[in-house]
């Protein structure tokens, strides 16, 4: 089994003992013990089989744990599993699918509508059967429907730019080990920096395509081989993800890697300009319109390099985020192409939780963290007291939040030289109702308040964007944090004029917040780009809930990239003194 079917198999122990409502703490290891197995590349036969080390040794795997993953691996089922699904209708884990749908809320509906599928759930809701079910309304009914055709659609099984990295790396490391590979290089959608990746494409220069081919097979994140050719071979991986892997001569490799990158768009218009100067484009090289087809080896007029490839239709080098096949071309020909603000660029961190609410590491530990990563300064912004849930702070938790960051500055710059400033902030929530979660003369005393809509995500258009609006116009409000609400695969956005609220922002000096965290990455390419045309400064923030999530924040600058901004549409590429100065242009 692979460590995804073990994923799978664990997860789906957690939905059925919820689904039961058994204990909180055993249906959480279930669930803890999923995500570290699905975030692991290493097979966890690997592990077991390897003398010097045990499966206990991961993190939230004790010996119980252990003894299962054991039988999985031996025989490839659960006693435990099969017990429970005698136990839990058969509808119930494919309703469990649909977002917003739990264990608890999947049993209330079964037990009192009977209901027995995906359909039959579909078919209630248009019926407004479940509108009547204790503890949904009319509201819940319609957002179901709509989830309902989200987990329908295949766009959103897609893999996170960030889980699709972890396993291109730990192949691209692996064959690089390779004698015979001269250049290896990740392409495709991977490498344009798109917020999720379908499959994942390896281009390989060699000249002995078969040696490398016969070294990706020993590969140990190897779960099958689906196709072998040539050229050309395709594996699965962790997690289900397909690897297409290319081997190219050193004479074609720029060609090849251009060509794999993509986009499918981007690559239509550059053929296209390449034929209107009498060439053709593909992944061998460059060649004369003239010659005949195909074009034999060495007369091609570029392929060794991309930018040689590039240069022979006239343009300088487009950074892969920016291949999308919009107006890139154009912008390169006219020598208009963005200088991206690049992970270097970064200076500050303004968006972040601690153990004060539902942070896992404290203020100090994140701190600490910062300061290894090289930040600047840092705010720390822990929920406002609407977030009950994460025991969000009312005034008398964050102000005795903020006397503690005032020591820790003191004590930082003890030695007369701070390695780092830490900002008193607050992420306040703009209340369903309108208006935030804690009063103008609290947010008065902060460096940085981010606003943030975490309820009431079902209300209509005018609604949201009013609220929205509303906390735009507050002068206490630095910036809005994931605009939009969306959770990439799990959830769309709110619905929200996103033109009203660029507006806003430019009219008042507020920011706008590119959440770097990988399912969120809000705003998206796209409105931060409208957002830089509007004038409005962006700010990368990583939203850490953990010193591990500060390095989200790559994320968050290759999401900003594909928008096409630069180091000076960022307003945490500034020094502390620059960017103080940038807040005051506000109120
Ligand atoms: P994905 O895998 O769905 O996230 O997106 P991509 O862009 O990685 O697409 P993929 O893996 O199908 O192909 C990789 C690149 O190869 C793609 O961006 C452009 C190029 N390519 C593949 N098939 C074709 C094709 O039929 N025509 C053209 N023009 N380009 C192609
Ligand atoms: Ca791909
Ligand atoms: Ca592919
Ligand atoms: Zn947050």
């Amino acid at each position: 089994m692979t460590n995804s079917e073990i994923a799978a198999v664990f997860d789906r122990v957690a939905d059925l003992l919820e689904y039961q409502g058994g204990n909180v703490f055993r249906v959480r290891a279930y669930r803890n013990a999923a995500h570290t197995i699905g975030g692991l590349v290493e097979p966890l036969a690997t592990v077991r089989s390897d003398e010097d080390r045990a499966l206990t040794d991961l993190e939230g795997i004790g010996d119980d744990l252990a003894d299962k993953i054991e039988v999985l691996l031996d025989t490839g089922r659960l006693p435990l599993l099969e017990e429970l699904k005698t136990q839990v209708p058969a509808a119930a884990f494919e309703l469990m699918r649909v977002p917003g749908l739990g264990p608890k809320k999947v049993k209330q509906l079964v037990d009192t509508l009977g209901i027995d599928s995906l359909e039959a759930l579909e078919q209630a809701c248009r019926e407004k059967r479940v509108e009547g079910v204790k503890g949904f309304g009319a509201k819940t009914q319609a957002a179901i429907l709509d989830n309902i055709a989200f987990a329908k659609d295949p766009a959103h099984a897609r893999m996170l730019w960030n889980d699709a990295d972890a396993i291109i790396q730990d192949i691209l490391g692996w064959m690089r080990t390779c004698p015979q590979a001269r250049q290896v290089e990740g392409a495709g959608s991977w490498r344009r920096g798109r917020e999720t990746v379908g499959d994942l494409d390896v281009v390989v220069d060699s000249h002995a395509a078969a040696a490398v081919m016969d070294h990706l097979e020993r590969w140990p994140g190897l779960a099958a081989v689906l196709q072998r050719g040539d050229t050309k071979t395709s594996i699965r991986g962790p997690q289900d993800m397909q690897i297409d892997l290319r081997v190219v001569a050193e004479e074609s490799f720029g060609a090849a890697l251009q060509y794999f990158t993509g986009s499918k768009e981007h690559n239509v218009k550059l053929r296209s300009r390449a034929r209107d100067r009498g060439l053709t484009i593909n992944e061998y090289g460059v060649h004369r319109l003239s010659t005949a087809a195909p074009p034999a080896r060495g007369d091609a007029i570029a392929g060794r390099s991309e930018a040689d490839i590039y240069e022979a239709v006239g343009l300088p080098w487009i950074p892969p985020e920016l291949r999308e096949g919009g107006d890139e071309i154009e912008r390169a020909e006219l020598g208009r192409l963005p200088t991206l603000v690049e992970l270097a660029d970064i200076r500050g961190d303004l968006h972040m939780h601690t153990t004060a609410t539902d942070g896992e590491d404290t203020l100090a530990d994140m701190v600490r963290a910062a300061i290894d990563r090289g930040l600047e300064y840092v705010a720390i912004t822990d929920h406002g007291q609407r977030v009950t849930m994460a025991r969000g702070l009312d005034r008398t938790r964050l102000l005795k939040q903020w006397d503690e960051i005032d020591r820790l500055n003191e004590s930082l710059a003890s030695d007369g030289h701070s390695p780092i400033t830490v900002l008193k902030g607050i992420e306040v929530d703009m209340l369903e109702k309108g208006g935030l979660d804690l009063p103008d003369d609290v947010l008065a005393l902060a460096d940085w308040v981010v606003a943030s809509l975490h309820y009431g995500q079902q209300q209509p258009r005018d609604r949201i964007t009013a609220r929205i609006v509303e906390a735009i116009e507050n002068p206490f409000v630095r910036v809005i944090g994931h605009p939009t609400g969306r959770l990439l695969n799990r959830r769309p956005a709110y619905d929200v004029d996103m033109a009203a609220v660029i507006d806003a922002a430019a009219r008042t000096g507020t920011f706008l917040e590119i959440n770097a965290n990988p399912w969120r990455l809000d705003l998206d390419d796209r409105h931060a780009a409208a957002a830089r045309t509007a004038g409005v400064p962006l700010v990368i923030s990583t939203d850490a809930h953990s010193t591990r999530g500060l390095d989200m924040m790559r994320c968050g600058v290759l999401q900003a990239r594909r928008g096409g901004l630069e180091k000076g549409d960022v307003a945490n590429t500034r020094s502390l003194a620059d960017l103080r100065r940038l807040m005051a242009k506000k109120g």
